[in-house]
């Protein structure tokens, strides 16, 4: 396993952003430089096999992010490296640098979903973050991520031990790990340019569950819209007020919990309403988003609203939508 991770190499091609972009990006994304885990320029050359001349040459070039510290050292964020890592496609020669040794200790097979359970299971704050990364800079979307190795091994962690009162201990700290590995992950999907599409969600009042909402507009930092995401128990005419206000290009909704009543059902189709005037997009997906199948037929069929079921199906239409408001420019 060890030396499968050692000549990982980063399988597709991304675009990212251009080298200013990458400098202005860091010190606006990360306020409090001390809090964040950083490797000196030696540590980084070490981790990708590379002389440090050719990494200062990195930092001239603007190629590679980095800061100063007070006493003029410089100082390359993690979430930078492994930026730097899937954008190049480069080779991790020592990953364990990079804070990936607790994911080489931990992951026992080749399939990411069983390394995604037994890291949720085990506990592991920074085994979660650390294989979250791993995935994340060989290739993977946050997309993929979310819907593969962290939705099914949830799944599976919820219909573990139905009887046993551990479960819900279990179920509750891996919803948090997931959370904190997710933010973690933000910072090396980059912040998108001020004047990017705008996207604005939530999940509806009543709603517990927080990951899909978080899913969604890390999905969408991605697919390089602003996000805005209002979490679970949102009410409805809190989304429709933001919708008149902000204008979004795209308004997402997470449903799952089953819905309770036709009235909760009208009041969705009430939000339809309001994004169809505001010529916003609007995308419902979740557990139970089906049960607004009936809205999307019949004769007040509103073609603005779509029913999706994945995050790889939300990160589409993202990247749709922000090609067609790119030809009406
Ligand atoms: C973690 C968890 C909890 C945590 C929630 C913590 C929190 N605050 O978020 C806690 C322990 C509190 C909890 C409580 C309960 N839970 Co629970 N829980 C889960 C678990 C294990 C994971 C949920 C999760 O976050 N999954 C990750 C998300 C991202 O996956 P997802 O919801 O499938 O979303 C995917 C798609 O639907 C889609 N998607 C989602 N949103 C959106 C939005 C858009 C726009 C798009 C395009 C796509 C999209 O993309 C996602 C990624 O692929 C699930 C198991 C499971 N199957 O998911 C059970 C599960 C949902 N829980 C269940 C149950 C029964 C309960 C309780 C009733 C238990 C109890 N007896 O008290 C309570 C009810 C709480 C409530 N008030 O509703 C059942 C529900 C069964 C059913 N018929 O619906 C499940 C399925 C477990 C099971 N197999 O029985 N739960």
């Amino acid at each position: 396993m060890k030396s499968d991770v050692k000549k990982l190499k980063i399988l597709k091609d991304f675009s990212f952003w251009s080298k200013s972009q990458i400098l202005v990006e860091f010190t606006k994304s990360i306020p409090n430089m001390s809090a964040v885990r950083t490797l000196s320029t030696s540590e980084f050359a070490r981790a990708l096999g590379l002389s440090e001349s050719s990494v200062r040459r990195l930092f001239d070039t603007g190629d590679l992010g980095v800061y100063r510290t007070r006493g003029g050292h410089r100082r390359i964020p993690v979430s930078e490296a492994i930026r730097y890592v899937r954008a190049t496609h480069a080779n991790l020669v020592e990953p364990e640098l990079l804070g990936m040794d607790r994911v080489l200790e931990q992951v026992r097979s080749n399939s990411p979903i069983e390394d995604m359970i037994h890291v949720l299971e085990e506990g592991h704050a920074t085994a979660v973050t650390g294989l979250m990364q791993w995935l994340f800079a060989s290739g993977m979307s946050v997309a993929e991520l979310c819907d593969g190795p962290i939705a099914m091994a949830l799944k599976h962690i919820g219909e573990r031990w139905p009887h046993d009162k551990r479960a819900i201990f279990i179920e509750h700290r891996a919803t948090i790990l997931c959370e904190r590995a997710l933010n973690q992950l933000r910072l090396s999907v980059g912040t998108p340019d001020e004047d990017a599409p705008v996207a604005i969600g939530g999940a509806m009042s009543g709603e517990v569950y927080f990951l899909p909402t978080l899913m969604a507009s890390l999905v969408l930092q991605e697919a390089e819209f602003n996000e805005t995401n209002l979490g679970p128990n949102t009410p409805l005419d809190v989304l429709a007020d933001a919708v008149i206000d902000e204008q979004p290009s795209l308004l997402w909704l997470s449903i799952s919990e089953p819905l309770r009543s036709n009235s909760h059902r009208a009041e969705v189709l009430k939000l339809a309403e309001v994004a169809q005037v505001n010529k916003t997009v609007f995308i419902v997906g979740g557990r139970h988003a089906s049960e607004l199948a009936s809205l999307t037929m019949g004769p007040d069929n509103n073609s603005n609203l779509i029913i999706c079921n994945s995050m790889v199906g939300l990160s589409k239409v993202a990247m749709q939508t922000a090609k067609t408001l790119a030809t009406q420019k």
